[in-house]
């Protein structure tokens, strides 16, 4: 037995190459030992390479020879994976004789997330395992396959329900003297070619923008094509090749501040506040999904409407929404029943007596939410935490109505709550570090990614957003036209564009919000009118049929009426149109979004410029692979940034004047990654 021990995920770093090639060398010598079982202790089976190595040059051993030392090997080599046996660690098994899968074990080649293809074998053994069309899905989407799906498609050979090593060692004991399956002698099994095309359409589909999927969909090809050594000596070229794009150094980046964001200074060794029981108020659209996101992380819920018939459109909501599981077939209709039994639903805020958090997603308006959270504290215990999901008020106000202010904190969930990834935690002034620590907390155990913002018109995501916005408006008053710009910045990486996400959402709210903000806009701030004169005609976007575009059948067309209206209104401001080419829009966009960050840090409303990134790629589709608006500003050099951004403050008004951090860093020759130290 072959024992991996290093934690925490015991990734393949040189130690560990070293030392599996020096035990599997040690049992081939051994005459005691008929056979080996490679296992990993702790959590999960090895996690792949250890990335925070990557872009160094690799030591010795290299992973693919100690795998292909393993293939060699006389005596039969079975490995047993449990946890998450991903990238390299998925490899090692591939190279092994033979497989065996703990039952609520997962494997997957993730490498593809961090711009690269597998380095160790993935695409030249997986498909002679399982075929060309599970390998293309495997490797070019990244996901993990859970143990049945394995055992099914030919990967593993036996899936063990009870002790994994014992089963391990059973089989590996059972195969001495037998002829052993080299994976690498396997032929690749013929696929039907209309599912191969199929495959790889799928995998360009979603790689936009991309470069690695295609070049596994190459490698995985050859597979069947080449010998097996040249498809090894083909696929680690390509490894080293695709380790040096920014692509892959970007991903890398997006890897480690994720992880990096949940790190905040003031509150490391501050416990947190157990929370096991929590209450929901509202059942409305973000209410239902917050309550289902807490449910499906197992917590008991209490959701609170303020009269019995609301209650039961909530209750349905939330059933709507486990349905649309059930029929896609993520969930089980045990799990659905499970789930829903940890949602209690009742008309008394007094119900909440006994809860350890509130999350109240009302009517986003002060006076409303101020008024309940008076009421919420003169039921709840002293020690409650009290958290409100607001895009845009003022936490520092809202805590003033409150005896206990300390207890309250922001939680900006992201539609559909249960859905989307990213959670906006606002820090108040006086938010206690406990709270803070709590809120860090919920957001991993409800997997999300949570980000810690402090407090400001649109807290981090929506006031970049709004800059973003209002530059992309400007260029349709100066000569671009809605569906221009959508073109150009989807082609950047964006899966919608500004102006077809504002169809998606509805016009509407935004234009309520805009209309009640009026009286405090600054007299020489730039203002483009044209989102107000479509919704006072009515066009609140997909839900009316019409927007910046109009829908038939599901289907986004370019409305002449909208397009008259934006020449109409350069007319009349006497504005003279010009061509505006993709690679503009882009730099403005961009440059309007790393400015606007570059003041959020400045301001200490985000900790670091990684929050950033982070927020933009999982909340508003900023394209991972440019590693988010930060970290791709530094990539084309703030210089650059600075030049694009001049002739913006001059037009555009003081709200695109440059950021004076920005100014600074670039006139010391810096980047913005050197403030990226825990925040
Ligand atoms: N390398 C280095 N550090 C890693 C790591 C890795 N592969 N995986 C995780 N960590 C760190 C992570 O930064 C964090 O550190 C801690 O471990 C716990 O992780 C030739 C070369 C395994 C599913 O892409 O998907 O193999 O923040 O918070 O939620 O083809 O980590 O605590 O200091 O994520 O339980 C391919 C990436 C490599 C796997 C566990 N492998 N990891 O999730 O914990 S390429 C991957 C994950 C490759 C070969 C090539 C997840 C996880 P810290 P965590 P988790």
């Amino acid at each position: 037995m072959i024992e991996i021990d290093n934690q925490p995920v015991n990734a393949t770093s040189q130690a560990v190459r070293a030392g599996l090639l020096a035990a599997v060398e040690a049992a081939e010598r051994d005459p005691e030992t008929g056979a080996v079982v490679i296992a990993c202790a702790g959590r999960t089976f090895t996690a792949g390479g250890d990335i925070s190595e990557f872009g160094k040059t690799p030591l010795l051993p290299h992973l693919p020879v100690v795998l292909n030392r393993i293939e060699a090997a006389t005596k039969p080599v079975v490995v047993a994976w449990h946890g998450t046996a991903l990238g390299g660690g998925c490899e090692i098994g591939l190279a092994a004789h033979a497989r065996v899968m703990a039952a609520d074990a997962r494997i997957g080649l993730p490498e593809v997330r961090l711009g690269l293809c597998p380095g160790a074998g993935g695409t030249q053994r997986l498909p002679r395992l399982c075929g060309v069309v599970t390998a293309i899905d495997l490797a070019t989407s990244g996901r993990m396959m859970a143990a049945e799906d394995a055992l099914k498609s030919g990967i593993v050979d036996e899936i063990a329900h009870g002790d994994l090593r014992a089963a391990a060692l059973a089989r590996a004991t059972a195969m001495i003297g037998a002829p052993l399956r080299r994976t690498g002698e396997i032929p690749v099994p013929d696929s039907p070619p209309d599912a191969v095309a199929a495959a790889e359409a799928r995998a360009r589909k979603e790689a936009r923008g991309r470069i690695a999927p295609e070049r596994i969909i190459g490698l995985i090809r050859r597979a069947g094509i080449v010998p097996f050594a040249e498809g090894l000596a083909e696929e680690r070229a390509t490894f080293f090749e695709l380790m040096a794009t920014d692509q892959s150094r970007a991903l890398r980046h997006v890897f480690f501040a994720e992880r990096e964001v949940g790190k905040i200074r003031d509150i490391e060794g501050v416990n947190a506040r157990p929370i096991s029981r929590i209450g929901v108020i509202g059942a409305g659209t973000m209410g239902a999904g917050i309550a289902v996101a807490l449910l499906d992380a197992g917590y008991p819920v209490t959701i609170i409407e303020t009269d019995v018939a609301a209650l039961e459109r909530g209750r349905d909501r939330i059933g709507a929404l486990y349905d649309r599981m059930l029929a896609s077939g993520r969930l089980t209709a045990e799990d659905r029943a499970l789930r829903l039994s940890g949602a209690t639903f009742s008309a008394e805020l007094a119900d909440l007596a006994q809860v350890d958090l509130v999350i109240e997603a009302v009517f986003e308006d002060m006076a409303v939410k101020k008024g309940l959270l008076v009421r919420l504290e003169a039921v709840t215990r002293a020690d409650v935490i009290l958290a409100t999901n607001t895009s845009y008020l003022d936490l520092n106000e809202m805590a003033g109505v409150l005896a206990r202010p300390q207890n309250l904190v922001g939680l900006h969930f992201f539609s559909p709550a249960h859905v989307m990834k990213l959670l906006e935690i606002v820090r108040a002034k006086r938010t206690a570090p406990d709270v803070l620590a709590s809120a860090v907390t919920l957001g991993r155990r409800l997997k999300k990614v949570a980000v810690v913002s402090g407090v400001c018109d649109g807290f981090i995501g929506n006031r970049i957003l709004a800059k973003y916005r209002a530059q992309c408006e400007f260029m349709l008053e100066e000569g671009a036209l809605p569906q221009e710009i959508d073109t150009a910045l989807e082609t950047y990486g964006f899966p919608m564009g500004p102006f077809a996400v504002q169809d998606l959402a509805g016009l509407d709210i935004a234009w309520a919000r805009r209309k009640r903000l009026a009286p405090t806009r600054l007299p020489d701030e730039r203002y483009v009118p044209l989102a107000d004169r479509l919704c006072e005609l009515g066009r609140f976007g997909q839900k009316t049929g019409s927007g910046w575009y109009r829908y038939e059948g599901g289907k986004r067309l370019v409305d002449q009426a909208v397009t008259d209206l934006i020449l109409e209104h350069s007319r009349a401001i006497g504005m003279e149109r010009r061509q505006i080419t993709p690679q503009e829009i882009q730099a403005r966009a961009l440059a309007a979004m790393v400015n606007e960050g570059a003041r959020i840090v400045a301001e200490g409303i985000a900790c670091r410029p990684l929050d950033i990134d982070i927020v933009m790629i999982n909340g508003y589709g900023y394209p991972a692979w440019r590693g988010g608006p930060m970290h791709e500003a530094d990539r084309i050099g703030l210089p650059a940034i600075l030049k694009t951004l001049k002739p913006m403050q001059t037009r555009d008004g003081p709200a695109f004047e440059a950021s004076a951090l920005l100014v600074e860093i670039a006139a010391e020759g810096g980047t913005l990654a050197q403030l990226n130290i825990r925040g």
